[in-house]
């Protein structure tokens, strides 16, 4: 029961022992056909082959993910050489057939233990290979199938001695299929396990990447030790910012600072966020980044004292100057122009830092819970409808440039307050902010509260500004005529009405309530004008 070999297909990826196998293949007078890599070290050995191209009159193609899924090669595997009508056709398709195949499988498991992307992995599923192996293992009857370099001095063995026995083309079937089986079972598990939900580049979270920690002095209370672990995978961000000045950066130091960035880097024009425990007081764009200061600082004097500013522009004299008139913990910017930190640098309390705008950053971002992280990609602001001309108009008239521009500026701003969150805005600036409650009919009437009594108008010399003297001054009602935000729907038109009665003129909200109509229905009633945008920016 010998099938004598004198035609074999080689096709591998782990080229260990191939010369000598082929070799002698090649000094029992077989006949060798192969793929482009093995082909090609086949012929550096002086070793006769024929290329699979020429065998399929078809090119190796789509970077090799199709070179031997062709007919040619896989009848000439498949064809049961015990019947007749098999051998009658392959003689009419003017196909020769295969006697033994010698395969093994692109490296799937080593590439993913590797530091290799998703896409990388992805590229590693050996299609082609396992087609032949289980062609051949199928048809183990008429063909012997070897799928490790382990096998390959028993195949010559074989070879010699007339071919391999049916015992042994059965064992070696056995192998073959144990070999795809497994191979079937890694892809299976990486896709169940860590690829599902992945993104290009979804980032491996193990351990490594965690550079151990720089002590700090402690957590987020006196009694809590903490430390700073820095990212090695990734650009240094915050965690890697220069400081130029002041004491070591808390913990609650860096929370704030981020969540300055955060809102900062909303925006493209100059932007300047100021916050406290990780809300804004105030957030506004400029001319330039001292205008965007002034008008941030102008939203909520009274909280930026002991506040965290960040911007996206380098900080000018000009904006030093007015940091410098309140007492400020952190000042982050990309970069300080001359003199400007010389102006910081003469106030002992307050910390400097230098930190590139956060580009190539981890898409995703990850929070401890019990037992386990929760890994999200980052919330940012190009989605659809977070462009104004993906907006739906709900109520009221279209909003003119100017209009519009505000409500833009008061969704992109919102997103930066810990929801349930409603900002309300005029000129570029937040003027009002409500936070962080639990209700959204009770964030709605502390930015209007805010809004109309924390105020300062934005003219006015922000030096003496800060500290609870200004609460209870003569503040202007700044929501009249103002725009305003609301990070998720209006569950009930309560929440809005609070904002129509304090005089806004626009709103935009994603929409999508059970009540919206009943909530358009308020806007119309009020004759203010209502977007929709289909997106909501949840901040938790
Ligand atoms: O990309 S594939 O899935 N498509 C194919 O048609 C194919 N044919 C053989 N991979 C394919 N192979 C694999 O190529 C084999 O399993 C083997 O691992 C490797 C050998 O390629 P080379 O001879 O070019 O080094």
């Amino acid at each position: 029961n010998r099938v004598p070999v004198r035609r074999a297909l080689v096709s591998v990826y782990d080229k260990c022992g191939l010369e000598d196998l082929v070799r002698g293949l090649h000094e029992a007078g077989v006949e060798l056909v192969s793929t482009g890599g093995s082909a090609r070290l086949i012929t550096e050995v002086g070793v006769p082959v024929t290329k699979v191209e020429d065998l399929t009159g078809f090119p190796e193609c789509l970077d090799g993910r199709v070179k031997t899924l062709h007919p040619r090669v896989h009848a000439g595997i498949l064809a049961d050489r015990r019947l007749e009508t098999h051998v009658n056709q392959l003689a009419d398709l003017g196909i020769e057939p295969f006697d033994l195949v010698v395969s093994n499988l692109y490296p799937f498991t080593e590439t993913v233990d590797s530091d290799a992307t998703p896409d990388e992995c992805v590229e590693q599923i050996d299609i082609g290979g396992p087609s032949m192996v289980r062609a051949a293992a199928k048809n183990h009857p008429s063909v012997a199938i070897v799928t490790s370099p382990a096998r390959y001095a028993d195949a010559l063995d074989a070879v010699a001695a007339g071919g391999f026995t049916l015992d042994q083309r059965k064992q070696l079937a056995a192998e073959a299929f144990a070999h795809t089986a497994a191979y079937d079972v890694a892809v299976a598990n990486w896709f169940a396990g860590s690829y599902v939900g992945a993104e290009d580049g979804w980032p491996d979270f193990v351990g490594e990447t965690w550079d151990k920690g720089e002590a700090l002095r402690y957590g987020e209370n006196p009694h809590q030790a903490a430390a700073l672990y820095r990212d090695t995978a990734g650009p240094a961000g915050l965690a890697g910012a220069e400081q130029l000045h002041g004491k070591a950066m808390s913990y609650n130091n860096y929370v704030d600072t981020d969540a300055a960035r955060r809102a900062a880097y909303t925006f493209d024009e100059p932007a300047a966020a100021v916050i406290k425990h990780a809300n804004p007081c105030g957030i506004a764009v400029g001319a330039d980044i001292a205008e965007a200061h002034r008008k941030a600082h102008a939203c909520d004097p009274v909280s930026a004292f002991g506040g965290v500013i960040a911007t996206n522009r380098p900080v000018t004299v000009e904006m030093a100057n007015q940091v410098a008139g309140v007492f400020t913990e952190v000042v982050v910017a990309p970069d300080y122009e001359d003199g400007a930190l010389e102006v910081l640098q003469a106030k002992k309390n307050i910390r400097v830092l230098r930190c590139p705008a956060p580009t190539g950053e981890r898409p995703a971002e990850i929070r401890q819970i019990s037992g386990g992280i929760l890994v999200q990609m980052r919330d940012h602001v190009d989605a659809d409808g977070d462009d104004p001309s993906t907006w739906t108009l709900a109520a009221g008239e279209a909003a003119s440039p100017e209009l519009l521009a505000d409500l833009a500026f008061a969704w992109k701003a919102c997103r930066s307050a810990k929801s349930n969150a409603i900002l309300v805005a005029h000129d570029g600036a937040s003027v009002g902010i409500g936070m962080g409650q639990v209700n959204r009919v009770d964030s709605c009437r502390l930015a209007v509260e805010r809004a109309n009594t924390l105020g300062v108008e934005v003219a006015s010399d922000v030096d003496g500004a800060g500290g609870a003297e200004n609460v209870g001054g003569a503040a202007p009602r700044r929501t009249h005529g103002a725009v305003a935000a609301s990070d998720a729907f209006f569950p009930f038109p309560d929440g809005l009405q609070v904002l129509l009665d304090a005089g806004v003129t626009a709103v935009v909200q994603p929409g999508g309530s059970m009540r919206d109509d009943a909530v358009v229905e308020a806007a119309q009633a009020a004759g203010v004008t209502m977007y929709l945008t289909g997106t909501r920016h949840f901040f938790h």
